[in-house]
């Protein structure tokens, strides 16, 4: 760690500057945002009016997924040097990533007249546009009409399977051990699941989930054991990994998964198809919670909806939006133990009451703050963090003991933070092929109910890179 002097004379501030710049370097050639953010703060402290540290740590913000943040220092930049051109690009991106993609148009706007003959800007402002129209269109048709669902048009039994496909089918429509293991082996060998069972398994999970609590609760006896996993995000193969590591989903091994199934990762499909297969199998024993990334805007722009379009149709992607409306939001174990995505909120007083009333059916913008909370965000738009205050207050409240959520990368896959009481578990290992970060799950007994860490790192995978389905703004864009 190097400390930053606080009584500094104009020449030793020179020289910290450039120090910082190189620290900065080094921890952006290293991928450790994390510090870079660190040094960019000491930077902005030091110089508070130098647009260029702001925008560089609204870089390492987005890279971070901490886009609240990575928005404010944008806006920053922006405020400083309203000519900066990165600080454009940088804020677009945040607002992209938040879903307020009418804002984002707007900066794309400014970059392409100050710079008409800049054709990546070009592009980038095209394809903002297209999906803003896109949007405007959807808000249309949703207000004319009563939503229908999906299933309603589907008719899938007489869906036929040709004779040529050799792949695993349900069993009179019911899903055994026997097929789960087999679809694990075909999805493994980058084989596509007969559209007739993937229908068959998004109609049957729609009905169960549909029958579940905002809030799930459940015992764990003395003798028990839960697995929580966070995010996976579409990392198949690491999926698989959990499974060899810690045993596959069963009566006696059950399994909680905290959400962020979907998108990033290219093989998002075969992970979802897996996990609801579980739950449909072991429907008391195989949890699943949703995440910020079980929506519309995020699958538009990180590659899940791309991958259904690309591996299946646009049809069958709907009808996975209207299964994920049903994800419950939290799970809470032995009254003591409460699992949510995001983690906590930003008004103070929120009970497991209010969550127990949350009606949740429906896509994050439009739905009353609590949901969109517990998925995304705490306190202003910003996506990370919420103080030992607001856990502590929270826990007491409520007769919890601690908190899991996941949504955040981590170096060793799981943090402990304000005396143990919010625990982050994250299980994509190498996030996205680059962030060399450790995958974790965590047991919990009946017992004790005391956390218990397990570490893994990335396997590999079929050459298909993240993000390979997702929107090209994104491919593009610095993420
Ligand atoms: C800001 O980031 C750029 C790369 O985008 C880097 O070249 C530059 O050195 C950074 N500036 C400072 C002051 O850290
Ligand atoms: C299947 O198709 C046939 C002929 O089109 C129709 O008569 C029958 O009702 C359909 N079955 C179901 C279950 O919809
Ligand atoms: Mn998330």
């Amino acid at each position: 760690t190097i400390r930053f002097s606080r009584n500094r004379s104009l020449e030793t501030k020179f020289y910290q500057v450039i120090v910082i710049k190189i620290l900065c370097d080094i921890c952006f050639s290293d991928k450790d945002y994390e510090n870079a953010i660190k040094y960019y703060s000491e930077a902005v402290d030091l110089n508070p009016s130098n647009a260029i540290y702001y925008s560089n740590r609204s870089l390492a913000y987005l890279r971070t997924e901490c886009y609240g943040y990575a928005l404010a220092d944008a806006t920053k930049a922006l405020e400083i040097d309203k000519n900066y051109i990165k600080g454009y690009y940088r804020r677009a991106t945040s607002n992209m990533a938040l879903g307020k993609f009418k804002a984002a148009l707007k900066d794309y706007e400014t970059v392409v007249r100050v710079r008409p003959n800049d054709k990546d800007a070009k592009m980038k402002y095209q394809e903002c546009n297209k999906i803003v129209k896109q949007k405007a269109f959807e808000r249309a048709i949703a207000s004319d009409e009563i939503k229908k669902s999906v299933v309603d048009s589907l008719d899938i039994e007489n869906m036929t399977i040709e004779d040529d496909y050799v792949g695993p089918k349900l069993e009179d429509g019911t899903i055994t051990l026997t097929f789960m293991k087999e679809m694990m082996d075909w999805f493994k060998d980058q084989k596509k699941l007969h559209r007739k069972c993937a229908y068959q398994i998004l109609v049957q999970v729609k009905d169960v989930l549909s029958k579940l609590p905002s809030l799930v609760e459940i015992t764990l006896k003395e003798t028990e054991k839960i697995t929580i996993c966070g995010d996976t995000h579409g990392q198949y193969y690491d999926l698989l990994n959990i499974f060899k590591l810690n045993g596959l989903p069963s009566e006696t091994n059950p399994y909680l998964f905290n959400g962020d199934f979907v998108d990033r990762g290219s093989f998002s499909l075969e992970v979802i198809l897996t996990l609801f297969g579980f739950k449909l199998l072991y429907p008391e024993n195989f949890h699943l919670l949703r995440g910020n990334h079980e929506t519309d805007n995020m699958n538009q722009m990180y590659g899940f909806e791309g991958e259904v379009k690309a591996k299946y149709t646009a049809q069958m992607f709907q009808l996975f939006s209207e299964v994920f409306q049903w994800l419950p939001l939290a799970q809470c174990m032995n009254n003591k133990v409460l699992v949510m995505h995001g983690g906590l909120f930003s008004e103070d007083g929120v009970t497991l009451d209010d969550l127990r009333k949350i009606e949740r059916n429906r896509q994050p913008p439009d739905s009353g703050r609590l949901i969109f909370q517990m998925q995304h965000e705490s306190k202003s738009g910003v996506s990370c963090q919420f103080g030992p205050d607001v856990t502590e207050r929270f826990l007491e409240q409520n007769k919890l003991d601690f908190i899991v959520r996941s949504h955040e990368v981590k170096a060793e896959g799981y943090e402990v933070t304000h005396s143990g009481k919010c625990i982050t578990v994250f299980s994509a290992p190498n996030y996205c092929d680059q962030m060399g970060n450790k995958g974790a799950y965590i047991h919990l007994r009946g017992s004790d109910l005391k956390p218990e860490f397990h570490q893994f790192t990335a396997v590999p995978h079929p050459n298909v890179k993240p993000m390979a389905y997702a929107n090209t703004l994104m491919q593009l864009g610095m993420m």
